[in-house]
């Protein structure tokens, strides 16, 4: 069913805490963890506790804990204390883009200057 946790799926084993990870934030719908391959000073990825494998198809049937997912990311960033220099949040969607984790997720990257065009 639509938003269940499957059992091939590396983030509902973090949700379910059967994957270790460092959390940094939890909320009754989402949950913060450090990326385990740091792309920037700060990288956290925020992801929802429902599955959906992007974060397009979460915010179709799930607006709200789409809408969650972005609050957080903000939580995240004070937390970190990325203010001064600025965060970027990114959901990347589909192969092409980068995507090797089909559950949604925002990263959450600061700590350092971000250029633009990314790559
Ligand atoms: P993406 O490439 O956008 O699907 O991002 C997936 C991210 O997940 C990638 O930056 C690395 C991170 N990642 C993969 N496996 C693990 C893991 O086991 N633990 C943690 N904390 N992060 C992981």
């Amino acid at each position: 069913m639509a938003g269940e946790p499957q059992a091939d799926c590396l983030f509902c084993k973090i949700v379910a805490g059967d994957v270790p990870a460092t959390v940094v934030r939890e909320t009754p719908t989402t949950v913060a963890f450090r990326d385990i391959n740091p792309q920037a000073p700060s990288h956290v990825l925020v992801i929802p506790r429902v599955h959906y494998p992007d974060a397009t198809s979460l915010a179709t049937a799930e607006p709200q804990i789409a809408a969650d997912i972005l609050r957080e990311a903000g939580e995240v960033a004070a937390q970190e204390k990325t203010e001064g220099t600025g965060y970027r949040v990114v959901f990347n969607t589909g192969t092409g883009a980068g995507q090797t984790v089909f559950h949604a997720h925002a990263h959450v990257l600061g700590g350092r200057g971000l250029n633009w065009p990314p790559g």
